[in-house]
C-alpha cells in the first residue's frame, strides 16, 4: 500500500501518532478530529496515501463510497440523531491543511461553527 512517511495521517495509520479511533478496517480509519468544529467531529480516511480529491481516480470509486457509507454508520453509533455535515477540503484554495484525503463528518447539538 502506498504511504508517505512525512504525512501526519499516514503516521496515525501506522500508530506512530496517537488518535482517538472510532473505526478501523483494512482500507479505512476513522478518528476524532483534534480540533473539532462540532460536538462530534470525526475524520474518515483511506489508509492508502491519496493526497487529495485531485488524485482520486475511477479505481477509488468503491473506496470513496465506503467512506460515505461508514460516515452514516458512525454518526448512528456516536448518537448523532439530528443530522450532520460532510466536508472534504481540497488543495490550498479549498482550505485543505493535511494533504491526505479525509472526510470531515460533523454533528451534535447546535450551535457550532460552520468551519
Ligand atoms: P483540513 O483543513 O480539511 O485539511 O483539516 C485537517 C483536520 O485535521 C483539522 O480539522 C485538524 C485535524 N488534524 C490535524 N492534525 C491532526 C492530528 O494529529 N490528529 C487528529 N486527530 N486530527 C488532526
Amino acid at each position: 500500500m502506498h504511504t508517505d512517511s512525512n504525512c501526519i495521517f499516514c503516521k496515525i495509520v501506522a500508530g506512530q501518532i496517537p488518535s482517538r479511533k472510532v473505526y478501523e478496517d483494512d482500507e479505512l480509519l476513522a478518528f476524532h478530529d483534534i480540533a473539532p468544529w462540532a460536538p462530534v467531529h470525526v475524520l474518515i480516511i483511506p489508509k492508502v496515501h491519496i493526497a487529495s480529491m485531485v488524485d482520486v481516480a475511477e479505481a477509488h470509486a468503491a473506496l470513496l463510497g465506503r467512506m460515505m457509507v461508514l460516515s452514516a454508520r458512525l454518526m448512528r453509533e456516536l448518537g448523532v440523531t439530528n443530522g450532520y455535515r460532510h466536508v472534504i477540503n481540497t488543495g490550498r484554495d479549498g482550505m485543505q491543511e493535511v494533504p491526505h484525503l479525509h472526510l470531515h463528518v460533523m454533528g451534535g447539538p447546535r450551535p457550532w461553527s460552520k468551519g
